[in-house]
C-alpha cells in the first residue's frame, strides 16, 4: 500500500497560532518510520504553499467566518492534491493544520466517488457562520462539506457526493448550543463519550464504520487530536477533559484498518507550541500507523 503525505500548514481557521506547525511536528514525530512499520511505503509530497497569516490582509474578514477567503484558497488547493493522490492509486494522508482543511480533504476525496466520513473529535464541527460563537472556521467543516449554512458566498464544489447519512461523529463532549440542534436536525450519526463509556469503543467504532461505508465507495477518516484526552494529547488548541484514552484511540484506528474502507486520512489540530516534547505529534504518527494496519504480531 502506498501513502502520499500532504502537509497543509494552516492556522487560518483557528483561534490560537501555532497549529500551522503541525505538519513539521508530525514529521519530526517519526511519521515515516511509523508508516513503514505498518508496511506502507510513504512518499512525502511536502507542504502545500500556505502564505503565513502575517502576510495576509491584517483584517480577518467576516467576523462570523474569519479568513474565509484564505480557507477557501487552501481547501481548493488541498482538494486537488487529495483527488490527484487517489487518481494515482495512493492513499492521501493529510497533515494539518487546523480542522478547516477537512473541507478540502472531503471535497477532494469525494470528487470521483461517494464517500462516507468518520469524524473523531471532541467537537461537532457543525457550526455555520450564522451559528458559530467563535467565527473560527475549524468549528464548521462538517457543515460546510454537507452544504449546510451560508459561507459568505463560498461554495465547495463536489462535496454533495457526501451524504449526511454517511457521516458519523465519534467522541463528542463539547458541542455548542446551536450545534446540538443542527446535529439533531441532520441525518448524521453522532456518538458522545457517554456512548463510548456505555458501549465500548469497539462497538461504537464498528457502528460508525457501518454508517460511513453503507452504500459508499470509501471512507474519509478525520482525526482531530483533541478527540483524545488532553493527558494523552496536550498539544491542541481546544483541549476538553474526558476524551478517548490511548488504548481506545488505537483500537478505533485498528478497526478502521480492518474495515479496509479508508480512502483518505487526516491528522489535524496538532499544535506543537502548546505541547511538551512533541508528545501529541508523536501520538498522531502512532495512530496513523494503526489506521494503516500496523500490528504487533
Ligand atoms: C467551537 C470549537 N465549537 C467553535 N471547535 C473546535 O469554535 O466552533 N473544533 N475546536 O474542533
Ligand atoms: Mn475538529
Ligand atoms: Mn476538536
Ligand atoms: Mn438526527
Amino acid at each position: 500500500k502506498s501513502v502520499r503525505i500532504i502537509g497543509t500548514p494552516t492556522d487560518y481557521g483557528a483561534n490560537r497560532r501555532g497549529v500551522d506547525m503541525g505538519p513539521s511536528a508530525i514529521r519530526y514525530g517519526g511519521l515515516t518510520k511509523q508508516l513503514e512499520a505498518a508496511d506502507v511505503s510513504p512518499s512525502d509530497a511536502g507542504d502545500l504553499t500556505v502564505p503565513h497569516l502575517a502576510t495576509r490582509d491584517a483584517d480577518a474578514g467576516a467576523a462570523n467566518a474569519k479568513h474565509i477567503n484564505e480557507v477557501e484558497e487552501v481547501t481548493t488547493t488541498l482538494a486537488d492534491a487529495v483527488s490527484d493522490a487517489i487518481s494515482d492509486g495512493v492513499t492521501p494522508l493529510v497533515l494539518g493544520g487546523d480542522h478547516s482543511i477537512a473541507i478540502g480533504s472531503m471535497v477532494g476525496s469525494a470528487r470521483d466517488a461517494d464517500i462516507g466520513v468518520v469524524w473523531f473529535d471532541a467537537h461537532g464541527d457543525f457550526n455555520t457562520p450564522e451559528t458559530s460563537p467563535s467565527g473560527n472556521v475549524h468549528g464548521m467543516p462538517l457543515a460546510a462539506a454537507l452544504g449546510i449554512g451560508d459561507f459568505e458566498g463560498v461554495k465547495w464544489a463536489n462535496a454533495p457526493r457526501l451524504k449526511e447519512e454517511n457521516v458519523a461523529i465519534v467522541g463528542l463532549r463539547d458541542v455548542d448550543e446551536n450545534e446540538t440542534a443542527a446535529i439533531h436536525d441532520s441525518d448524521v450519526t453522532a456518538y458522545t463519550m457517554s456512548d463510548i463509556d456505555e458501549r465500548g469503543i469497539t462497538d461504537v467504532t464498528l457502528d460508525a464504520l457501518d454508517v460511513a461505508t453503507s452504500g459508499t465507495d470509501g471512507v474519509h477518516v478525520s482525526l482531530d487530536l483533541d478527540w483524545l484526552d488532553p493527558r494523552e494529547a496536550p498539544g491542541v488548541g481546544t483541549p476538553v477533559r474526558g476524551g478517548a484514552t490511548y488504548r481506545e484511540a488505537h483500537t478505533a484506528m485498528e478497526l478502521v484498518a480492518e474495515s479496509g474502507a479508508m480512502r483518505s486520512l487526516e491528522l489535524v489540530e496538532v499544535n506543537p507550541i502548546l505541547d511538551e516534547h512533541n508528545e501529541t505529534a508523536t501520538l498522531a504518527t502512532e495512530l496513523a500507523a494503526s489506521a494503516f494496519g500496523k500490528r504487533i504480531l
